[in-house]
């Protein structure tokens, strides 16, 4: 047994939450905690997907009793319709946020708000996408690269642009099974068409409109968002910064980003380093401003800047809980509703920023790309101003830190492995180290571990423990999303330390490259990384996907993103292991056909696996990747 003692536990951070709990009680504040002892135990039927509200004769609960809705509806045409809907949501939102970073990327101009930052990458998706270069401005390229992108949401004919970039195999698979995604909204508004009432009923039919949709977010708006997001604010390198609520600063001016859309968090990161903010901040008492973030928002800054994480999901309370938080400044998603009522406790603006996510009692600042300038120099000049009102009776802020290194795009990946063995780079470096090490068995496999923090799971503790369990069994980890931050809190990103905790082979592959055994590749979006990494390496050791030694692993997920992400993943080939129920336990027909051997298996090479038990989760990932290393005789 390795000794764990460096690392952040999970104990420990328990222990700080409890401090912050009693300040919730001092000041009367409402917290998660209290709400979910509110709600528990919860709805049975919702649980199990077999509540149906999709029209007005209802609701029906399907009971032994009453097998059928009023329509004659049954179990599992109920539990496949509301499944193929909360993976719409998903595909949606994420969709929508590659949306907003296509039209982010269309208001770009020189000296502008936004520039390109990445004129290479921009080029390079010019010509994957067809569109001529030679001698066009750079902004003008942008523009009309945006706008095909745009395009990609309505276009009437044709598939998505970017299912080109999988292996042949893959493409085929899609063909054959007929869930090739076409337009983006297409997909999306033809998931909820096909479960208004009086449409689809049949399984099978809903299953696979679930892949198709999923992959119109993981090979469409999720890709586009990450990759025009890399061209606008720079495709992330590795990078040092720190983890875990001990990033807020007593002295200073706190600022904390919360959301997904890095628009709005790149001006606030600018802004907050002008010296007319800076000075003002002194000017007010504080020594300087800081910058931390929540969710997936945290980690586009991170990623980016170095800006310090101050938590993931289950900690956005938190942070306002601390007494030290001027403004929590959000974007879209992920963002609790009770942060305004609990910003009321403390002199904390609780300020929104999007049409798409308005709340109670909060300070509405509308941003839009026009203007971004404006807007963010406000949001922080209001949060300077607010340093003045903060109570020091309640400041607590936990003593919990850790160094963590993160940006590891799959252009950084190739590099820091492909440097170590190859002097002679190609352009853009090859996966074929990483290729080598996994066939020698220097590596075992590698987990692509993802997903959101659900109260169902004792916070963090499934992504630490499997992390800890894929580390010393010599798999290496790329994580995303509050999976990465739970990684980066408990310093399993620190390459010094995090590296002895690992088995011979990782621990002498992370010395060789410099890196980190959990590899942070971004936010939810950024899981079009690991599609793409997945499909090179594929391609770099001439197997399909589906034969690579890598799982996908979301032990705490709970958003609808997280199912559209779910079935991308799948659909990719790749085998995902969840923590918590997809409320499809209700149909044996549903669950034979996301988890059997001949349902999305026989389509796609690849199937979900749900275990709440997380040992036995860990165990089974392990034997899967076992399973395909013996299959491929190494
Ligand atoms: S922020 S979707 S809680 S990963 Fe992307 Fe975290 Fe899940 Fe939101």
């Amino acid at each position: 047994m390795k000794d764990w003692a460096s690392l952040t536990t999970i104990e420990e951070m328990e222990a700080a939450t409890n401090t912050l709990l009693e300040t919730a009680q001092k000041v009367g504040a409402d917290t998660w905690q209290q709400r979910v002892k509110n709600q528990t135990p919860h709805c049975g039927f919702g649980e199990s997907g077999t509540c149906c509200r999709i029209c007005s004769m209802g609701p029906c609960r399907i009971t032994k009793k009453a097998p059928r809705g009023i329509c004659g509806c049954d179990v599992h045409g109920i539990v496949g319709r509301n499944y193929l809907r909360f993976t719409a949501g998903g595909a949606a939102t994420h969709s929508d946020h590659g949306r907003e970073i296509c039209h982010t990327l269309y208001q770009t101009k020189e000296g502008g708000n936004y520039t390109v930052k990445d004129p290479e990458k921009l080029i390079r998706i010019a010509k994957e996408w067809g569109i001529e270069t030679e001698g066009k401005d750079i902004y003008d390229l942008a523009h009309e690269v945006a706008e095909t992108g745009l395009l990609e949401y309505g276009k009437p004919f044709g598939t998505q642009r970017f299912l080109k970039r999988a292996p042949e195999h893959t493409q085929q698979l899609w063909h054959e099974a007929e869930i090739e995604p076409r337009a983006i909204d297409r997909e999306v508004s033809q998931s909820l068409h096909m479960t208004h009432m009086g449409c689809s009923s049949l399984p099978e039919a809903l299953i696979r409109q679930s892949l198709r949709a999923g992959l119109s977010d993981g090979w469409g708006g999720s890709m586009m968002g990450t990759e025009f997001s890399d061209v606008l604010f720079g495709t992330p390198k590795p990078v040092d910064t720190t983890a875990n609520l001990g990033v807020m600063e007593k002295d200073n001016v706190n600022i904390v980003v919360h959301g997904h859309d890095p628009s709005l968090s790149e001006m606030i990161v600018y802004y907050a380093n002008d010296p007319e903010m800076i000075a003002l901040a002194k000017s007010v008492g504080a020594k300087g401003i800081t910058i931390s973030g929540v969710c997936c928002t945290s980690n586009e800054v991170a990623m980016r800047h170095g800006i310090p994480m101050a938590g993931n999901y289950l900690n956005q309370e938190n942070v306002v809980l601390t007494g030290a938080c001027e403004a929590i400044v959000v974007d879209v998603q992920c963002i609790f509703p009770a942060l305004g009522p609990l910003s009321k406790c403390f002199h904390t603006k609780f300020i929104t920023t999007s049409p798409i996510a308005r709340m109670p009692d909060s300070e509405f600042v509308r941003f839009s790309a026009a203007n971004a300038g404006e807007n963010a120099k406000a949001i922080v000049r209001m949060a300077v101003e607010n340093f003045k009102n903060r109570n020091p009776e309640m400041v607590n802020i936990p003593n919990l830190k850790q160094n963590a290194r993160v940006g590891y795009s799959v252009e950084a990946i190739k590099k820091v492995l492909d440097g170590v063995a190859n002097s002679q780079l190609d352009e853009f470096g090859t996966t074929k180290p990483l290729v080598e090490c996994v066939h020698s068995g220097v590596l075992r496999g590698a987990v692509a571990m993802v997903g959101c923090n659900n109260p169902k799971v004792r916070p963090d503790s499934a992504h630490i423990g499997l992390m800890k369990k894929m580390l010393e069994n010599d798999i290496i980890v790329i994580a995303s999303g509050c999976a990465a931050q739970a990684a980066a809190k408990a310093g399993l990103m620190d390459p010094v330390k995090a590296k002895e905790y690992c088995g011979a082979g990782l621990k002498r592959v992370c010395e060789l490259a410099g890196i980190p055994p959990v590899l942070h590749m971004g936010s939810c979006v950024d899981i079009s990384r690991m599609m793409i990494l997945a499909s090179d390496i594929a391609k770099d050791w001439g197997i399909n996907i589906s034969q690579v030694p890598v799982v996908g692993c979301a032990p705490e997920w709970m958003s609808e993103k997280a199912v559209s992400i779910g079935n991308y993943v799948v659909a990719t080939g790749i085998e995902t292991f969840l923590g918590v129920d997809p409320y499809s336990k209700g149909s044996e027909e549903v669950t034979a056909l996301l988890q059997g051997d001949h349902g999305v298996k026989d389509w796609v090479e690849a199937r979900f696996v749900v275990e709440t038990d997380i040992e036995k989760l860990g165990d089974k990932m392990i034997e899967c990747i076992e399973a395909k290393r013996a299959a491929l005789g190494i």
